[in-house]
C-alpha cells in the first residue's frame, strides 16, 4: 500500500472553510469584522482541485493517531511556485530542493512522531531521498549479478537495508503521509484545512514551518487566463485578458511594448492567524531564511514577536547544513552546529552554493530532538496548568 493510501475516514461533515469564511456581511459581537488579506485571500482565489482528496487522507490519518495519543508533526517542505498564467507555462520559483524537510521528516518519526509531509511535488521525500538525488541516482547503487539479477552493490547493503527498514516500518504503522502542493495557493489552502483538521490533537499538534513559501503572488483576479504573447503582433488588449474584469487593475503579468512586466502582490501573512485561528493549542516552529549574516538573528527575533509563536529556526542560505540559530522566548538565542570535522562526504551530495560536501552528521539529527524536547515540555506545561 503506498504511504499515503488509508482508510475512508468516517467523520467531517461540514466544510470548515465555508464556516471560518467571513463575508462582508459577518459580524463580531455586533461589530463588523475588518476585512484583511488574511480573510478575504480564502474568497478570492479558488481552492485547489486536489485540495478535497488530501484532506480527506489528512482527517483519517488524524483521527488515527489522535485515538493512540501520538504526536503529529505537520512537516512543509519545499518551495511554492507562483504561476503568472491561469493555464500554466510560466511561473517564478524558488531554491528548495526539499532537503530540510525531508530529512526533519525521517528524525520526527524516529522520535515516534507521526509526520504529515505536506511537499512540495516532485521535491525530496523522505526515505526515497538517499537515492533520487540528481548527484545520488539510485542506478548507481545497483549491478546485475551473475544470474543476470539486478541486486543491490556489496558496499551499499547495510546503508540502504537501513533506510529500507525505516521506511517499511513507517509504512507498516501508517505513520507518514504524503500531500503534494505545486503554487503558493495550493500550500496556502492546503496549510489551513491541514491545521484545522489537527485541531482534535490540541497540544499533540506540530507545525514545522520548513517549506520556502513566496512572499509574492498573482492573485487570481488579476491572472490572465492564457500563455503570455512575447510577440507584439499577438498582444491582446490587458484587460481583456484578465479572469475577473471586474479587476481594475493590469493583469500582474503583462508585457508592454517588448518587455514583460510583472506585478505581484504581497502573499498575506497567515502565521499570526495560524498561532491564533486555525492551530491555537499547537506548537508552531517556523523558519527564517536569510542571506546576510548581519540580519538573521534580528529577523529571527521580529518574526519571534510578531507571529508570537514558539520556535524561530534562523538559517543562512550558504551554511544551512552545517548551522542553524534557535530563537525562542522560552530559551532565549542558541546555536545548534554540526561539529567542525564532521563535515564531509555524507550520504547525500548536494551543492548548496558553499561549496562544501554535505555533512556527515545531518543537521537535522541535532535540529529534530531539540524540536521535540521543547514540544514534550509545552505538552506537560499545559497538562499540569490544565
Ligand atoms: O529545502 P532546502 O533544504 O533546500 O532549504 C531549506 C530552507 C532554507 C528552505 C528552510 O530551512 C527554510 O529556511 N525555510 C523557510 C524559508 C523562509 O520562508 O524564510
Amino acid at each position: 500500500m503506498p504511504l499515503s493510501t488509508l482508510p475512508v475516514p468516517n467523520r467531517w461533515t461540514r466544510d470548515q472553510h465555508t464556516a471560518n469564511m467571513v463575508s462582508p456581511e459577518n459580524h463580531t459581537n455586533g461589530q463588523a469584522t475588518t476585512l484583511t488579506p488574511e480573510l478575504t485571500y480564502f474568497t478570492a482565489n479558488p481552492k485547489p482541485t486536489t485540495l478535497d482528496q488530501g484532506l480527506h487522507q489528512a482527517r483519517t490519518f488524524i483521527q488515527h493517531h489522535a485515538s493512540s495519543n501520538r504526536r503529529v508533526a505537520l512537516v512543509t517542505s519545499g518551495g511554492t511556485t507562483v504561476p503568472l498564467e491561469n493555464q500554466t507555462v510560466r511561473f517564478i520559483d524558488n531554491f528548495s530542493a526539499g532537503t530540510r524537510g525531508a530529512t526533519s521528516a525521517e528524525y520526527f518519526l524516529q522520535a515516534g512522531y507521526a509526520v504529515i509531509f505536506l511537499h512540495r511535488q516532485f521535491s525530496l521525500l523522505p526515505y526515497s531521498r538517499h537515492y533520487s538525488h540528481s548527484t545520488n541516482c539510485f542506478l548507481d547503487f545497483m549491478t546485475a549479478n551473475a544470474e543476470g539479477k539486478v541486486v543491490v552493490e556489496d558496499e551499499y547493503q547495510s546503508q540502504m537495508s537501513k533506510v529500507l527498514k525505516q521506511y517499511e516500518k513507517a509504512k507498516r504503522e501508517r505513520t507518514l503521509l504524503l500531500l503534494p502542493f505545486t503554487t503558493v495557493n495550493d500550500y496556502l489552502w492546503h496549510l489551513r484545512s491541514i491545521a484545522e483538521a489537527m485541531q482534535p490533537l490540541g497540544a499533540n499538534a506540530l507545525f514545522y514551518l520548513a517549506a520556502a513559501v513566496s512572499d509574492f503572488f498573482v492573485p487570481a483576479a488579476r491572472m490572465v487566463e492564457h500563455k503570455i504573447q512575447s510577440s507584439e503582433d499577438f498582444h491582446r488588449t490587458s484587460a481583456a485578458a484578465v479572469v475577473d474584469n471586474s479587476a481594475t487593475k493590469l493583469p500582474a503579468a503583462h508585457m508592454e511594448g517588448k518587455s514583460l512586466i510583472i506585478d505581484l502582490d504581497p502573499v498575506p501573512k497567515f502565521l499570526k492567524v495560524l498561532v491564533d485561528g486555525w492551530a491555537p493549542e499547537a506548537m508552531i516552529v517556523s523558519f527564517k531564511l536569510e542571506t546576510d549574516p548581519s540580519l538573521l538573528a534580528e529577523k529571527a527575533r521580529y518574526a519571534l514577536k510578531k507571529y508570537a509563536h514558539h520556535l524561530v529556526i534562523g538559517n543562512l542560505l550558504n551554511t544551512r547544513k552545517w548551522e542553524v540559530l534557535f530563537v525562542s522566548v522560552a530559551e532565549g538565542e542558541n546555536w545548534v552546529r554540526v561539529e567542525q570535522g564532521l563535515a564531509g562526504n555524507g550520504a547525500e551530495a548536494g551543492d548548496d552554493g558553499s561549496g562544501k560536501k554535505d555533512a556527515t552528521v545531518e543537521i537535522e539529527s541535532l535540529i529534530v530532538p531539540e524540536v521535540a524536547r521543547m514540544h514534550v515540555m509545552m505538552i506537560d506545561n499545559c497538562a499540569s496548568s490544565a
